[in-house]
């Protein structure tokens, strides 16, 4: 079997997507999502230029050889937009090895290790009162797992809460707004509201918080370790993970289970934070993380040190990565949590999916290879709108040194 042709699709039915489309000489194709939220433009201009002409013409079903040609063939090798491109290309090409050989993707990787894939959703409000009501929504919903998002008193913005009932959108149409952050202020209140949510919820749902990097190592210890008797399933980003070590301080003063990485991109990122076992979750996604090819290699290295899946599934990673992760996750041993918002509506008409929510998890069918497609013609009516993350500010005006 050959790549004859390669093409990305950028659309936006509510917000962006990129998605990677390979056919073979068989006519068989496969998908790919290439959705880097804000930069979408960038993965699609490597794509093309790049990536798709030295695709052509090999064969599909290659997917170790092919990973490593466009990983550790190209002399500028990771970083989150080719880390994306690679993701795209590796996803597709599993897409396809899975429909050649008439079997769902979960069967390629080892099967099945469980029947469905648990899942954690969001609740958010602009303030306490508001946030408790969306966790009791979710619970309602029959989620088990839920991360709670507040407006916090005294910040005009806080980032990924939506407002007016809006849709989550983190990103904005246009150039990057500034928000101002206060870290005094957020420490000062997350551990009352999650006394507040955990009376609410009971101690039977597991709760989760993102701190989206805005501590250092010293202000994240004293948040995971007032958070302590609330027993959170995790605490998310406490700190940019790029001073791997600055892990350690967390640990040496808490037992709040730590998840980091939604922004890393290869293996090397978790160096330290493996070996030293100094999170309990992995947050790359397949979509960013080098696809299927890659992410089999560090969840392998994760379950030797005790470390779980728990995979970023915002709603900006399109619907392919996400059907593609349940796979993922149905076959892997350590599996831990999978993040799920459900998409607008408007999503299904580009998208037509192949998993269900039921009970708090995420099943799918036997569909061969991810079984997600995706109706080109639709796509066209819904083009790229420029749209970016904010950028935040300290209160001073200047910006974070962390
Ligand atoms: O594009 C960025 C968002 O996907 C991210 O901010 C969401 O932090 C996030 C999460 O944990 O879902
Ligand atoms: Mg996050």
């Amino acid at each position: 079997m050959k790549i004859i042709d390669a093409k990305v699709i950028v659309c936006c039915p509510g917000r962006n997507f990129v998605t990677l489309k390979i056919t073979t000489d068989q006519g068989i194709y496969g998908l790919g999502d290439a959705t880097l939220n804000g930069m979408e433009k960038t993965v699609e201009a490597y794509l093309v230029n790049y990536c798709i002409p030295s695709l052509l013409g090999k064969d599909p079903m290659n997917t170790e050889d092919i990973w490593h040609y466009f990983y550790r063939g190209v002399y500028w090798r990771r970083g989150a937009v080719s880390m994306t491109a690679v993701s795209a290309i590796d996803m597709a090409l599993w897409d396809i090895k899975g429909k050649a050989l008439n079997t769902p993707l979960y069967n390629l990787i080892g099967g099945k290790s469980r029947e469905k894939v648990l899942v954690y959703s969001h609740a958010n409000g602009r303030d306490i009162d508001e946030t408790l009501q969306s966790v009791s929504a979710e619970i309602e919903k029959g989620f088990k797992a839920i991360r709670v998002q507040s407006g916090i008193p005294g910040i005009e913005n806080t980032y990924g809460v939506p407002l007016n009932n809006k849709p989550y959108e983190p990103a904005h149409k246009g150039l990057p707004v500034e928000e101002i952050w206060d870290t005094s202020k957020y420490l000062n209140f997350v551990p009352a509201l999650f006394e507040k949510v955990r009376h609410v919820a009971g101690e039977n749902i597991h709760l989760l918080h993102d701190v989206h990097h805005r501590c250092t190592p010293v202000e994240a210890a004293r948040l995971a370790k007032e958070l302590e008797p609330m027993h959170l399933f995790w605490l998310e980003d406490p700190v940019a993970g790029e001073l791997q070590e600055g892990l350690r301080l967390i640990r040496k003063h808490s037992t709040t289970p730590i998840a980091i990485g939604e922004v890393f991109n290869t293996i090397y990122d978790y160096s330290s934070l493996f070996t030293e076992q100094l999170i309990d979750y992995v947050r790359m996604p397949l979509v960013h993380g080098g696809g299927i090819t890659h992410m089999l290699k560090v969840t392998a290295m994760a379950s030797v040190y005790h470390i779980c899946t728990g995979f970023h599934g915002a709603t900006d990673l399109s619907p392919v990565n996400l059907a593609a992760s349940i796979h993922f996750n149905m076959s892997v041993n350590n599996f831990g949590i999978q993040e799920y918002m459900p998409h607008q509506e408007i999503v299904n008409e580009v998208f037509k999916t192949n998993y269900r929510f039921e009970d708090g998890s995420l099943l799918i069918d036997d569909t061969p290879g991810i079984g997600v497609d995706i109706d080109e013609i639709a796509a066209l009516k819904f083009p790229y709108t420029m749209a970016r993350l904010p950028v935040n500010r300290k209160r001073d005006g200047t910006m974070f040194n962390w």
